[in-house]
This record gives C-alpha cells, structure tokens and sequence, in this order.
C-alpha cells in the first residue's frame, strides 16, 4: 500500500485529518505503544496561528446523528511555543510530519510558512485557508483571486510542498481547486467541515458558543465525495480526500474518487485507533479489487 505523496513515502494512504488527533496527548498516554501501532502514515498537527490563541467560548461540540459540529475557534499556543516546545516532541513520530497553519492576512501566512521552513522535521505545510469558525477564515479559501495572491506571496518562502485546505462552504470548489494549481500550490485537501448550526432545546437559542460551527462525520460523506470527484477532474494535483472516513470502503471510494491519500478525521475521537483499521480494511479491498 506504499504511496507516493508530494516527494514523500508513505507506508499507506491514510492519514489524520488536521485537528482530530493530539500526537502528544496519545504519546503521554499510549507511550511507545503509540509508536508501534501510529494509526496514520503521515501526521498532521492541530492550525497553528501566529499569535496564541483562546478559541471560541463554550459549548464547543453537539452530536449529531452522524457526526457531530465543531466550534473550536483555533486554541493553539501560537508559533513559538509550537517550534519550542511541540515541534522536537512531534518530529519523533515514526511518520513524516505536515504541520497545518492559518494566518489572518497575507502577511502572517508568509510568517508563519518562512517559520518553519528551517526546520527539517516539517515535511509539508497545509495551509488552513477553510475554518468555518473565526470571523475571516473563510475569506481566502473562498476567493480564487485571494487564494492566488496568498499563493504568490508564500510559495517562494520555502520549498517543502505546500497542500492547500480548500472549504466546501462555496459555490465551485473546482474553479478554487483550480487558482491554488495554477499559483503552484503542491496538492489539496477537503473537505473541511460544513457549516452547521443547533439550538439549545430547552431555550431554543444557538447552542454553541461560537454560534455556528462545522460540521463533520458520516453527515459529509457523500458532499466530500462529490467535491474530490470534481476537484480530481479539474486538477492535475494530488488530493488528500476526507470527510466521514468510518471504515476501507469509505476510504476507497474517495481513492476511486481520485484522491492519493485519505485522512480520517471524526471517527479517531470515538476510536483512536479508528484510522489503523480503515488502513487494514483498505489494504484487504485493494487486494481483493487486484484479483
Ligand atoms: O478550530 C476549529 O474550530 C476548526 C478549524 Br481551525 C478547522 O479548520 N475546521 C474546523 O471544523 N474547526
């Protein structure tokens, strides 16, 4: 199941979907266990932003029949205390690391990218350009023209492939997919989540503390796919594909869907060994399908 992914090797095309897995926390946890079985074969890190940050305020999660919505808000510590403290911890994994970044402008996104362009442990960089969940998250990924000059500004800054995070909160996620092919973006990834909102049922208020939120699981699955099938056909980039990976077959079909890699996200907070099993299962049907 070895693939190939912007110059990197990876023992299988499953990986984590940024957000949905602490490293660190598991490490303290699980200790080298976690080592021995790491369930993903690439590991990317939780946004970091330049500045720490709080996040939005609680409740910061509602279950859904199929998933569940988010409003997180980006708590991180912030650059520095990523490289100081986070970054030699995380470049121990046992698998290549993409740490996943998000400015508020141009200008920090450039920051950030050139931060850590010297560090040899950081093998890509994702660039955020989708949260649902901050004021102007959205405004990059959303505007092929903004996406093509964030582009402009940072992909001479380093020369580690970059994957864009591309939303599905828009009209043509293709014509997106498109500008960050052509500013020379190194591969995309989506879907992030989609944007959701619950009511608190006893006061019929927003529930989350952020208002609204994304949302993600087996809820997404079928516009995830729909979105990858689009994006593979209207780009020469390789896809890292996600949204409601439960098991092999979910992963497969965003394969056959045309993405290079898939990332299970949701289903780790419920098993944190969910993406090994999506791996073994993937391996069993891709075997199968050579018969
Ligand atoms: O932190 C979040 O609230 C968050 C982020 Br950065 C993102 O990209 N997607 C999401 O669903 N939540």
């Amino acid at each position: 199941m070895t693939v190939s992914f912007c110059g990197l090797e990876l023992a299988h095309p499953v990986i984590n979907a940024s957000g949905t897995f602490d490293a660190i926390a598991a490490e303290r946890v699980f200790g080298n266990q976690l080592h021995e079985g790491f369930p993903f074969a690439a590991f990317v890190t939780k946004t970091v932003t330049l500045a720490p940050r709080q996040g939005n305020p609680p409740p910061r999660l509602w279950e859904l029949p199929a998933g569940m919505i988010n409003s997180i808000g980006l708590p991180n510590k912030g650059i520095d205390r990523f490289v100081a403290d986070d970054l030699p911890r995380l470049s121990y994994l046992p698998v290549p690391l993409v740490v996943n970044v998000m400015g508020f402008s141009r200008d920090e996104v450039a920051e950030l990218v050139a931060r850590l362009d010297p560090h040899d442990g950081v093998r890509a960089i994702e660039l955020n350009v989708s949260c649902p969940n901050v004021k102007t998250g959205l405004v990059m990924g959303a505007d092929p023209r903004e996406l093509t000059a964030l582009l402009a500004r940072v992909r001479p800054l380093t020369a580690k492939p970059l994957i864009v995070k591309l939303t599905p909160n828009v009209a043509d996620v293709a014509t997106v997919a498109r500008s960050a092919e052509a500013a020379g973006a190194s591969a995309v990834s989506l879907i992030n989540t989609l944007r959701g909102m619950a009511l608190d049922p006893d006061t019929g208020e927003p529930w989350l503390g952020g208002v609204t939120g994304g949302v993600s699981g087996p809820a997404v699955r079928a516009v995830a796919l729909a979105q990858v099938h689009a994006v593979a056909r209207a780009v020469d980039l390789p896809i890292v594909g996600m949204g409601g990976v439960e098991c092999g077959r979910d992963a497969l079909d965003l394969l056959r869907a045309g993405a290079t890699l898939v990332a299970v996200g949701t289903a780790s907070f419920r098993d944190p060994a969910a993406a090994s099993s999506v791996a073994s299962e993937l391996e069993q049907l891709l075997a199968q399908s050579l018969l």
